[in-house]
């Protein structure tokens, strides 16, 4: 399996070694790996050397470490399309996952100038204000703020909230959700958020910014999103 006479780095051809196995579902997300004490005997190779190959394999979200435990294989990462507007709740029924909320703030507020602009609204507007964790599986994946304008979004409630919004506004208030611009940058997570993450706070998120709007240009939303980086990538066609 490792061939010392070829060009490719000895690291490398472990690293890769572990990969394939991980994606052949050899490794399964939570099974532990050998030590590298093992590795480093069973190939007759040097601890750095896997060491080398393990910390790739961590820094790319295959594999993560606990202290004084061991090297274990990553849940896969989500990988999420760019093209479609869709919704966590479509995006979690998708990969067969259930999707839910937790429901840290509802509240009926006046929008700020910042807000306001956003909605195309005036300032002091009612907006509701709606921050939930995003779940799969009741595991968190995302922490979501919300914006959305109280005068267009009619009789939203804290149930609904905890539900889908894209699906009360297409089912129940026959809006059509048409387009959005979304802008992704790359982070760490703060203390708190990485708390309601349930992840380190300094790990890497993603911070996404979405406004939504009818197809007349009405906003129906703002919104302000935190990923987690070790649970997500994100997936797009180029054409040339
Ligand atoms: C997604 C959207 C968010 C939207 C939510 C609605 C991103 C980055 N954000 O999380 O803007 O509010 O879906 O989901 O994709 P829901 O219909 O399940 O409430």
């Amino acid at each position: 399996m490792i061939n010392k006479n070829s060009p490719i780095p000895i690291y490398y051809q472990l690293e890769e070694h572990i990969r394939d196995l991980i994606e052949k579902g050899e490794l399964r997300p939570g099974d532990s790996l050998p030590a590298e004490r093992e590795y480093a005997e069973t190939y007759r190779i040097s601890r750095m050397t896997v060491r080398q190959a393990l910390t790739k394999l961590v820094n790319d979200g295959y594999l993560y470490r606990l202290q004084g435990k061991g090297t274990f294989v990553a849940e896969r990462k989500i990988e999420k399309a760019l093209q479609g507007l869709t919704s966590f709740t479509q995006d979690m029924k998708a990969r067969g996952l259930v999707p839910g909320s937790q429901l840290l703030h509802f509240e009926r507020v006046p929008a700020t100038d910042v807000i306001a602009k956003q909605l195309a609204i005036q300032e002091k507007r009612p907006v509701y204000e709606i921050k939930r964790i995003r779940l799969a599986d009741k595991v968190p994946m995302a922490l979501e703020t919300t914006y959305i304008s109280a005068d267009l979004i009619k009789g939203l409630t804290e149930k609904i909230a905890n539900q889908s919004l894209y699906a009360y506004m297409e089912e129940q208030l026959n809006l059509r959700i048409d387009h959005a611009s979304q802008v992704i940058e790359s982070s760490i997570a703060t203390q708190n958020e990485a708390d309601y993450l349930e992840i380190k706070s300094g790990a890497p998120v993603m911070r996404i910014q979405r406004n939504t709007y009818l197809q007349d240009e009405t906003p129906v939303e703002f919104a302000k999103s935190v990923f987690r980086a070790d649970r997500y990538k994100f997936v797009v066609q180029i054409k040339r």
